[in-house]
């Protein structure tokens, strides 16, 4: 599902672009489709960054039988302003292997005045931004959790009180992406207002939650991807938009 409005341009009332408001996908059985229908037009319909003046949704049918990949294991850093939450993520990215440049790049990418609606590729080393179209993004697409493996995260995320549809999704997305190879690690900035934790994660690292990374009523946020100097973009965008993945225990 994608729903988007308009958003004029501060000089011209003439030009005006789409401006992103939600993005939701998934992977699910056919007697479940109603529900996901309803439940998607219901979140493109109330929305925090806005009334959609659009909504398209696409179903399509998966023929492929699904990959595994296993759920990241999640943690919460301490973190109590954006100008700490800078620091972790330098702290965290530089671990993972990306290199300063490549961290400023992402830093840009995720508070950037428009929010893509789509995630940045960004090359580990030289910071080339590797995605085709870079106002729309890399949308990691054909992705779910098996029955056990969500009522285990289910459980565990209940304990902290973080038990929501959002980090649920998060956690699953974060998961896929970790399991492509090419990947190094993954920073996200929730682009709706009233949002403001994120997260850094990568295989080594796993999920980690980042309290405060922006201030209340920011609309700007965003996804970077950080990808290995010598990766094949074509396949990791392949697999990221394209192959279904079920993440298990
Ligand atoms: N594929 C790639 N990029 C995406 C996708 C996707 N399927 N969905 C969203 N994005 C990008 C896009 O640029 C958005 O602007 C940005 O991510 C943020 O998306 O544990 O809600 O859906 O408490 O606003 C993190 C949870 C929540 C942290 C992130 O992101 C926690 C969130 P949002
Ligand atoms: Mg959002």
């Amino acid at each position: 599902m994608r729903a988007s409005g308009t958003a004029r341009s501060e000089n011209s009332r003439i030009s005006s672009r789409e401006s992103h408001i939600s993005g939701a996908e998934g992977l699910y059985e056919l007697p479940e489709i109603e529900k996901i229908m309803k439940e998607y037009v219901l979140r493109a319909m109330n929305h925090s960054r806005g009334m959609p003046e659009k909504v398209v949704i696409t179903l399509e049918e998966v023929k492929e039988k699904p990959l595994g990949a296993s759920v990241l294991p999640f943690s919460t850093v301490r973190c109590d302003s954006p100008d700490t939450a800078a620091d972790v993520i330098k702290e965290l990215l530089s671990d993972a292997g990306i290199s300063q440049r490549a961290i400023r790049t992402g830093m840009k990418v995720v508070t950037a005045r428009y929010a893509m609606s789509g995630a940045a590729l960004v090359l580990s080393r030289s910071a080339y931004r590797a995605e085709p179209d870079g106002e729309r993004g890399i949308r990691v697409s054909r992705l779910g959790i098996t029955r056990d493996a969500e009522k285990s995260l289910s459980r565990r995320l209940a304990r902290k009180r973080i038990n929501t549809t959002t980090v649920r999704e998060a956690i699953i997305l974060a998961s896929k992406v970790a399991s492509c190879r090419g990947t190094m690690a993954e920073l996200c900035v929730s682009d709706d207002p009233d949002y403001t934790t994120g997260y850094v994660a990568s295989r080594k690292l796993g999920y980690v939650r980042i309290p405060h990374i922006k201030r209340k009523g920011s609309v700007r946020g965003g996804r970077v991807f950080f990808i290995d100097e010598n990766a094949d973009v074509e396949r990791i965008i392949g697999y990221l938009e394209r192959s279904p993945v079920i993440v298990g225990m």
